[in-house]
């Protein structure tokens, strides 16, 4: 899997801002990968476009030439946040939900952890969320009943896309190396016994799959009802190391655990495949401080390192990481969403310092 390659000889990175603040972070991603000097192979940048205002501009939202252009010459990524509006736009369709299926990019793996010394709740897990399927397959349909306008969504989970995201969730697990390894499943499947019937099964049953032979036998099996999920991320924050949830559930626990760590604007994540890995923070495109220069680029620098991992260059990543919690543990040069007055140049000065 993606979590055990050997670390890469080039390093060509499509550049994907998309919209609002993914402009404003990505260039903090850029810079701290080429502050790594000669620790990693020299990056090389390829920017693309992709994204709503890319879409209002030429009336598409992924052009082909971005697809061909990752998929041909880079071995990685970094998507910046995309504004897909919430009503339905004649021929627009998120450009994000469609690169993670277009490069088969199946696990979204989302790491949230406090750091010591800083003010919020104790928290060291991961979640790794299914990327491809569940609700966002995106097929809804809506007819007109006598009773009025009656709307349905076809909900598809399968047992191959299941069995590679539990076994990307076990890796994730073994690779944390933490003594008593657990992974919580999280479905609702008392109530949809059918769909998160067998994704819970089918995760459950990876350990025995022959060709794991063993490997997962030290990783803790629980489960939690995803409503009691979230409830118990508030009240026992500290219990959970690695949670796998379908798609939609995945979303919305990982924004609920970005809480507990103080913002969103810290939380990173990989969205990866057997074959390409790309880096995006887990927060959007926030237009209501677009344009300003006070984005916290903390959780799209912590994605770069988060693809350096996945790309095999751990030291140069954890370096990059290092800086980034000793900048909040001084807790001087801090944006707006935790409390701060610094501009997101500022934070990324701060953190190149102490790289
Ligand atoms: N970087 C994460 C991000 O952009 N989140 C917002 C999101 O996923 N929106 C879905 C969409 O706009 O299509």
């Amino acid at each position: 899997t993606a979590l055990r390659r050997a670390a890469a000889q080039t390093l060509k990175i499509g550049m994907i801002p998309a919209d609002g603040i993914g402009h404003e972070v990505l260039p903090a991603a850029r810079a701290v990968l080429l502050a790594l000097g000669s620790s990693i192979p020299k990056p090389e940048f390829i920017d693309l476009n992709a994204g709503f205002e890319y879409f209002t501009r030429t009336g598409t939202a992924l052009p082909e030439e971005t697809i061909r252009v990752l998929t041909e010459e880079c071995n990685g990524a970094m998507f910046g946040a995309v504004s897909s509006p919430s009503r339905r736009v004649a021929g627009y369709s998120s450009p994000i939900v469609a690169l993670r299926k277009k490069l088969d990019l199946y696990a979204n793996i989302r790491p949230v952890a406090s750091v010591s010394g800083t003010p919020g709740s104790d928290v060291d897990m991961v979640v790794v969320r299914e990327n491809t399927e569940c609700l966002y397959i995106k097929e809804e349909t809506q007819i007109m009943t006598p009773n009025g306008k009656e709307a349905r969504a076809t909900r598809l989970i399968t047992e191959r896309a299941s069995r590679r995201i539990g076994k990307m969730a076990f890796e994730t697990a073994l690779s944390r190396g933490k003594q008593n390894p657990v992974l919580t499943i999280v479905h609702k499947s008392n109530v949809l016994s059918v769909t998160d019937g067998l994704f819970r099964e089918t995760v459950r049953g990876v350990p025995q799959l022959e060709e794991v032979q063993g490997r997962y036998d030290g990783v803790k099996i629980e489960e939690q009802l995803v409503d009691s999920m979230v409830y118990r991320m508030y009240r026992e924050p500290a219990t959970f190391d690695v949670a796998v949830a379908p798609n939609m559930y995945g979303d919305i626990i990982s924004d609920a655990a970005a809480a507990l760590v103080g913002s969103l604007g810290l939380v990173p994540s990989v969205n990866a495949g057997d074959n390409f890995v790309m880096g995006e923070p887990v927060h959007g495109s926030a237009p209501d401080i677009a344009g300003k220069g006070i984005a916290n680029p903390i959780a799209a620098i912590r994605s770069a390192s988060l693809l350096l991992t996945h790309l095999g260059h751990l030291e140069p990543a954890q370096k990059i990481n290092d800086a980034v919690d000793a900048v909040l543990r001084e807790g001087k040069v801090l944006t707006p969403d935790l409390g701060g007055r610094s501009r997101t140049q500022e934070v990324l000065d701060e953190v190149l310092k102490k790289m």
